[in-house]
């Protein structure tokens, strides 16, 4: 009789263990990992709780986000010798959001920088040479991360969902569900086109996923904990959240949210 309680004890273990593995969130380990080397690092101001990263030519364009202190900068590639001239270094322009919006992702589009809102539904753009205000835009949802593929702006808003946007009047053109191995992939953030493909982070994880932008099916991924874990950093907020792509470098720089520092990372395969 123990020989049957014992064995059906198992099964009922096993098979609770496969229902809990089945409830546990889809993690990291699908896609396949892509090699990449660091080429150099750089300072990053700490007070930026960044949400949107992006280069143009030599210069950085950056959203700060949080209500009340929302920021658009921008600033050279380029630092000046010196560990203090690096860390007080001064933006070149610097614009502040009004205090109701929280700014989110960042894009470019010829000479408009397109920024979102995190609930507002309001998309700001601005001048990109001068930083100045330009219009709004009015969408549906959450704003988290903004790239542009030349032709689109693509959002994402914290679902497995990336949305496309016509530049003009921002209405939804299609919508891409993005997968990993078959499963669904949420939380998607920060986004960078590059090499035609979209690279998105995924908040609270230090990978960034390569996605193929016609079947939205993952890739592969860089995992850069081991660059996180070299910042010790101490509070959880302090996610990886900026991806820019340096064309002259033919890079990633990648940063988070006040993190002290920026990497220019380089995909090897
Ligand atoms: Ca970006």
């Amino acid at each position: 009789m123990d020989y049957y309680v014992n064995q059906f004890l198992s099964a009922l273990l096993c098979t609770s263990l496969l229902f809990i593995a089945n409830l546990l969130p889809v993690t990291a380990q699908a896609a396949a990992p892509i090699p990449f080397k660091v080429l150099a690092e750089r300072t990053h101001k700490l007070t930026l709780f960044t949400q949107g990263l992006l280069v143009d030519g030599d210069h950085f364009y950056e959203s700060s986000g949080l209500y009340n202190q929302s920021l658009l900068v921008t600033y050279p590639i380029a630092e000046p010798a010196g560990t203090w001239a690096k860390i007080s270094a001064p933006f070149s322009k610097k614009q502040a959001i009004p205090e109701r919006y929280f700014a989110e992702g960042l894009a470019l589009m010829g000479d408009k920088l397109y920024l979102l809102t995190w609930q507002e539904q309001t998309l700001l753009i601005y001048d990109k040479s001068t930083l100045n205000y330009q219009k709004s835009l009015s969408y549906k949802g959450e704003g988290w991360g903004l790239t542009s593929d030349g032709k689109q702006l693509i959002r994402s808003d914290g679902s497995d969902t990336l949305y496309f946007h016509n530049a003009d009047d921002f209405a939804v053109t299609k919508t891409l569900k993005i997968t990993d191995e078959g499963k669904a992939v949420t939380q998607l953030n920060e986004l960078e086109f590059a090499g035609g493909f979209i690279w998105a982070n995924v908040w609270y994880q230090d990978r960034i996923l390569k996605i193929d932008p016609a079947t939205g099916k993952t890739l592969g991924e860089l995992d850069l904990s081991a660059l996180k874990q070299s910042l010790q950093l101490t509070n959880s907020e302090q996610v990886l959240n900026g991806i820019a792509w340096d064309e002259k470098r033919q890079a990633f720089w990648i940063t988070g949210k006040h993190w002290p520092k920026m990497f220019l990372v380089q995909v090897t395969q």
